[in-house]
This record gives structure tokens, sequence and C-alpha cells, in this order.
């Protein structure tokens, strides 16, 4: 036999082999920072199993929750790269390698949730999750995420003037770091899962996030003041990696596409019900919430973050201009 023709039919070999590894189960592995009964596990866990049941079984998605796979900042790189198959990441720490995802981490940029969803829902997720599959992720759906207030052990946050000196950890991104120094205030970017131990040693003095992130992880035992200032409304997505991605079929695609958009639904729902009951659960753990009755003094403040920010993104500065409707 040829050398030729001996290479031949170990490629005949090859394909045939990787004919029948196409038809076997995949299994996919799930980054999610939540524990299990928060709204959007509870929706990974709906994906998840509306996936394997459409799909006979042929993929399915392990789900890893409560962070145990690792920080956001890292899984975010490891679904990129391909390592990790699925991730359900806020877009705040997501800035850092992918500039699009960065127009809706600056301080209200949003009027409202309402308005959050039309624009993911439409050209400005669009856009966003273009941004992102350059970067080896691909966006299926956008999950709720509210919006994130100022917490602490020190004093109630009314007016700016409050936020001198507090000692505050941020999600990873220099944006947030600018947002709260523009505040006259300490930021120490730190991962979701150190942030407990940092408040209760003195580390930091409190932090930022929605009430049910505030909540369930008991952030809320160890700073008890938590002021409404609504800076920020993040979405989230679910995440997957484009390599994972484009080793499926065209019908694995879809059915994995519309149980994300499915999932979403539900998150949605569960999200609203949630932030009223950790607000409730909060308040009877003896938190002291406070309205910001004007919260005008804390965006001219922070509008210091979008003059950077557009000064170094120009290209995003279109973008930008769509959400705020000018
Ligand atoms: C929560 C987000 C989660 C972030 C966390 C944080 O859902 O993805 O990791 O905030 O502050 O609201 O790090």
């Amino acid at each position: 036999m040829t050398k030729f023709t001996k290479t031949g039919l170990w490629a005949a070999g090859l394909c045939a082999a990787m004919a029948a590894t196409s038809a076997q189960a995949v299994e996919l592995r799930a980054w999610n920072i939540h524990v299990e009964d928060y709204p959007n596990s509870i929706a990974l866990e709906s994906f998840a199993a509306e996936v394997a049941d459409k799909t006979g079984g042929e993929v399915t998605i392990k789900l890893f929750h409560n962070g145990v796979l690792g920080s956001q900042p890292d899984a975010i790189e490891q679904v990129r790269l391909g390592a990790l198959d699925i991730g359900q990441f806020n877009l705040g720490p997501m800035g850092t390698s992918i500039p699009e995802t960065n127009v809706v981490s600056l301080p209200f940029i949003f009027p409202g949730i309402p308005e959050m969803y039309e624009l993911m829902d439409g050209d400005v997720g669009d856009a966003i999750s273009a941004g992102m599959e350059k970067k080896g992720i691909k966006a299926l759906a956008w999950y709720d995420s509210g919006a994130r207030s100022f917490y602490n052990s020190v004093r109630p946050i009314n007016s700016p003037a409050d936020v001198e000196g507090l000692k505050l950890r941020v999600m990873n991104n220099q944006l947030f770091v600018g947002m709260v120094e523009a505040l006259d205030g300490n930021a120490t970017p730190m991962a979701f899962g150190e942030v407990y131990q940092s408040i209760k040693t003195g580390v930091v003095d409190g932090a930022e996030n929605n009430p049910p992130s505030y909540e369930s992880v008991s952030h809320y035992e160890v700073a008890q003041y938590y002021s409404l200032t609504e800076h920020l409304i993040i979405p989230e997505c679910v995440c997957v990696s484009t390599r994972a991605w484009e080793a499926l079929t065209p019908e694995q695609q879809e059915i994995m596409q519309t149980a994300a958009r499915n999932s979403a639904q539900e998150q949605r729902e569960l999200w609203q019900a949630r932030e009223a009951s950790a607000m409730k659960a909060v308040e009877a753990g003896g938190v002291t919430i406070n309205k910001i009755a004007d919260k005008g003094p804390f965006q001219e403040r922070m509008s210091a973050v979008y003059d950077g920010f557009l000064e170094a993104n120009p290209d995003l500065t279109e973008l930008v201009n769509l959400i705020r409707g000018n």
C-alpha cells in the first residue's frame, strides 16, 4: 500500500470517527455565581431542562451554581477561550475585554427597567452582542439585574457628600472605580465571593448591588444602611462560548436559542417577585433603607465617568446616544 493510500484510509477512518462523535451526547459546563434559589439559577435550571428535553439528551448542560468554578472575571475569560462553555454573566465585569458591553455600565444610562428591556431586546442588545461575538462570546438572552444601590456599615447616603471617604467594593471594571471616585469615595474592585468577609472585617465599609444580591449572600447582615441611589442598571446574559456554539448542529443551536429566551422570560418574572421579597427580608433583618429624594446631584457628579469614557471610546458615542435617546 502506498503512503498516499494509507493516509487516505486513515483520513476516512478519522472522518467516520468524527461523524460518530458528533452524534454522541455533548455535555456543556455552565458557570453561575448565584445561590440555587436565586431567580437566575432557577431560570438556568429551566434552560438546561429544555435543552436536554428538546435535543433528546444529545445536549445536556451541567450547571455549577455558587461561583464554584471561580470568580466572574476569570469565568468570562474562560468562556471567551472556550475552556468553559456557558456563563450567566453580568455585563459589568465584561467591559475590560469587550468595550461595547461598557455602555451599560455607565451610571444612570437607562432611565428605568422597562426602557432597559426594550433597548436590550432591540438594536442596543444587537450592537452589544455583535461586540461580544467578535471576542468569543455569544449572548443568547438577556436577564434582568434590577438597579444597583450603595450599602455600607457607617451611615445612610442621602447626597454625594455622604460617600466621601467610604471604602466601597465595586465589580472589576475601572468605570466603577471612576464612578465611586467621582463621589470622593475609595473604590476597591473585588470578587463577589470576598465581599461579605471584607465588610465584616472592615477591609471595606460597603459595596453596591441590587436587593436580591444584597440579601442572598447576606451582605445586609454586615452593612445595614441601604441607600436607594439606583445608579447602575446593568443587564445580564446567558452566554455561550462561540467555540461550543459552533460545534452544535443548526437544530441544536435553534433549540438552545429558544430555551435561553424562554428562560429569560421566566427570570424576568421571578426577578420582580424576588426584588420585593428581598427588600422585605432585609428590612426584617434590621436594615435601614432610605430613598434618595433627588438623584440629580449623583447624576451630575457621576457624569465625569461619561466624559472619560467617550474620550477613550469615541466610536461608542453613537451607541451611548442610542440608549439615551439623543
Ligand atoms: C450581582 C450579579 C453578579 C455579580 C455581582 C457582583 O448578578 O453577576 O457578580 O452582582 O456584584 O448582582 O459581583
